[in-house]
């Protein structure tokens, strides 16, 4: 049975409510940290943190290198709210319970969202710190018939068919390539398209062949709920993954990838991460 009425719209203004009485600043843009990521969210000036469990109806963090709290803050001035730990479908939440915080940064106010994830490098070009811009993703969860808008449509956050060319916001990717250039890391920035997989298990040699002959960059398990639920309620979105390693598509290649090198990645480029977040914070 799909319960993803649950989380009705009045029961989620209730949390933006329950929120916004407890914080002053009113941001429009949202942030998700990716896992090893985490540390974005310790920029913000001013801050206002509530872990995941104090916030009513709000799912519960269970994943290592994901802290689990809303962080409210400043970066550089600007209001901004970070998800500091976010929702996988491995974790054994249905999509929709894993994207509701999108739907309460809506009613907070936030019409723009940065989201970040660590991701394995399928193209062959990839190198373990590479940042791949989003530029599009292919949902093989959404293939299967899971989709996180499932279920009687909530008009008040967007209709009930949504167009897709338009997700990833090309200003928004354009000015991430200038901002690039003017950091002078253009040399390990770059612009793909990622697949998600359910987890929690790495893919395997044959998924990974199959996957990167259609095209895809990079892989990982998370984000593509959250942009969907955001496109949808009609958020501008900016989205890259952090190449944490290089997929393994040989089967003589005895490397195998674990969490903890994943989370190595995304500390190792902390500060260009952060860098490039708040300029396009900025913007
Ligand atoms: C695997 O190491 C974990 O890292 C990525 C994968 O999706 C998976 O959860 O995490 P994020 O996508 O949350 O960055």
């Amino acid at each position: 049975a799909n319960n993803s009425n649950f989380y009705t719209y009045e029961l989620l203004q209730s949390i933006a409510e329950w929120l916004k009485k407890r914080v002053d600043i009113r941001p429009t843009v949202g942030i998700i940290c990716g896992s090893g990521l985490g540390s974005l969210a310790d920029t913000l000036t001013e801050r206002n943190t509530f872990p995941y469990e104090v916030i009513p109806h709000f799912p519960k963090s269970t994943v290592h290198g994901h802290e689990g709290q809303l962080v409210f803050g400043k970066l550089k001035g600007v209001p901004v709210v970070c998800m500091q730990g976010r929702f996988h479908y491995y974790e054994g939440y249905p999509l929709w319970k894993c994207s509701m915080p999108i739907r309460v940064m809506k009613l907070i106010g936030v019409n723009q969202l940065i989201v970040t994830n660590a991701a394995g490098g399928l193209h062959s070009d990839y190198q373990p710190g590479d940042i791949m811009i989003m530029k599009d993703h292919v949902n093989l969860m959404g293939f299967a018939g899971n989709n996180p808008l499932q279920g009687v449509n909530e008009e008040r956050f967007g209709p009930r068919f949504i167009a897709m060319n338009r997700a990833y916001d090309k200003e928004l990717r354009d000015h991430a390539k200038k901002i690039s250039k003017d950091l002078g890391i253009e040399s390990f920035v770059r612009e793909g398209v990622y697949a998600v997989l359910g987890g929690p298990n790495f893919e395997t040699i044959a998924e990974l062949r199959l996957l990167k002959t259609c095209g895809v960059d990079a892989v990982g398990m998370s984000t593509v709920h959250e942009v969907l639920t955001a496109h949808h309620a009609g958020m501008r979105i900016f989205a890259f993954s952090l190449i944490s390693n290089k997929c393994v598509t040989d089967y003589d290649d005895d490397y195998e990838v674990n969490h903890a090198e994943v989370i190595d990645t995304g500390k190792m480029r902390e500060p260009i991460l952060k860098e490039l977040v708040t300029r396009m914070v900025l913007k």
